[in-house]
């Protein structure tokens, strides 16, 4: 099962807006207990509340699902969850997540003219008879919204750009290991010029940030172009792990308590109950994907040959 990019399959495009769409609406995809809110919702509140997980407690960088190793698997488990819900929402076993190739726009004299943000496309989104944002940022955790209100987007207008092509391959060639001591926000290694603290092209982070409005914010899953997004930025890693196959995962269970939620086999985060808790290890590899989810979420993406140089 192939994740493709979406700007070369109208089709993918189209079943991927459908299931969003669907997932959204509180009276086919009910959030349990939460009159009004959709599973969309819920997952938009489960990102944020890895945020606001601090791991550990004592310090105010490395949360369980951002600025530490666990960024790519975490990502990855939080996507192939949802991912299992467009499959139930559009009954389509075969589709998978699309991508957005971003270094494709940042090519462009303007890359807000994209035709991903075009109304056939994703800028269907800022429309407020299609969208509207429900659950928002709050200084104790998440507010749900009296009177929900339109998406946010400012494309371009905070400073940051769409990461170039060479920038993104420099990293996949340069980076040789995947993470590093203190593996927070200022490690060296993959993950982290990945996830953009370090690096001047600033990979994953720049996207948020181009896009800004809600991406920007610790609720960024309320726009649609999240997932496509970390679904690039998953591929990213794919590509990294099939250059350098012999880099492992670090850091291995045996390291401080201290990295607990990053460890290999650490249970990830997680608002479901899963049976067999979904760690690292069980997500390095996308075509043998450990419980619980295994050949029926397996995929592989439809061109790694752009992140080669
Ligand atoms: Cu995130």
């Amino acid at each position: 099962m192939i994740r493709r990019n979406i700007l070369s399959d109208e089709g993918v495009g189209q079943q991927f807006i459908d299931g969003v769409l669907a997932l959204k609406d509180p009276a086919r995809f009910p959030w349990p207990g939460q009159e009004g809110l959709s599973i969309y919702d819920f997952f938009v509140a489960w990102h944020h509340q890895s945020m606001m997980l601090f791991t550990p407690p004592t310090q105010q960088d490395r949360n369980s699902a951002h600025s530490g190793p666990a960024f790519p698997p975490w990502h990855r488990y939080f996507l192939l969850r949802f991912e299992g819900y467009l499959i139930a929402a559009l009954g389509a076993p075969d589709f998978r997540l699309p991508y957005w190739d971003w270094s494709a726009d940042a090519a462009l004299s303007d890359p807000s003219q994209s035709p991903i943000w075009s109304q056939d496309s994703m800028g269907r989104f800022t429309n407020p008879g299609v969208w509207q944002v429900r659950v928002v940022p709050a200084e104790r955790g998440l507010t749900r919204l009296a009177q929900p209100r339109p998406l946010d987007r400012s494309l371009g207008t905070l400073g940051a750009a769409l990461p170039a092509r060479d920038a993104v391959r420099t990293v996949l060639r340069d980076q040789l290991m995947y993470d590093a001591p203190p593996y927070n926000s200022s490690a060296s290694g993959f993950r982290n010029y990945l996830e953009g603290w370090e690096g001047p092209a600033r990979i994953h982070n720049a996207v948020h940030v181009w896009i800004g409005g809600d991406m920007a914010d610790s609720t960024s899953p309320n726009d649609p172009m999240f997932y496509l997004h970390h679904c690039n930025v998953d591929r990213i890693w794919h590509a990294w792990q099939l250059r350098y196959p012999d880099a492992p995962y670090v850091p291995a269970q045996s390291a401080s308590s201290d990295l607990a939620f990053h460890r290999l086999d650490d249970a990830l985060y997680s608002v479901f109950r899963e049976a067999t808790p979904v760690t690292p290890r069980g997500v390095l590899n996308p075509l043998a994907l450990g419980a619980p989810f295994g050949a029926a979420n397996h995929y592989d993406y439809d061109s790694l040959a752009d992140l080669r140089d």
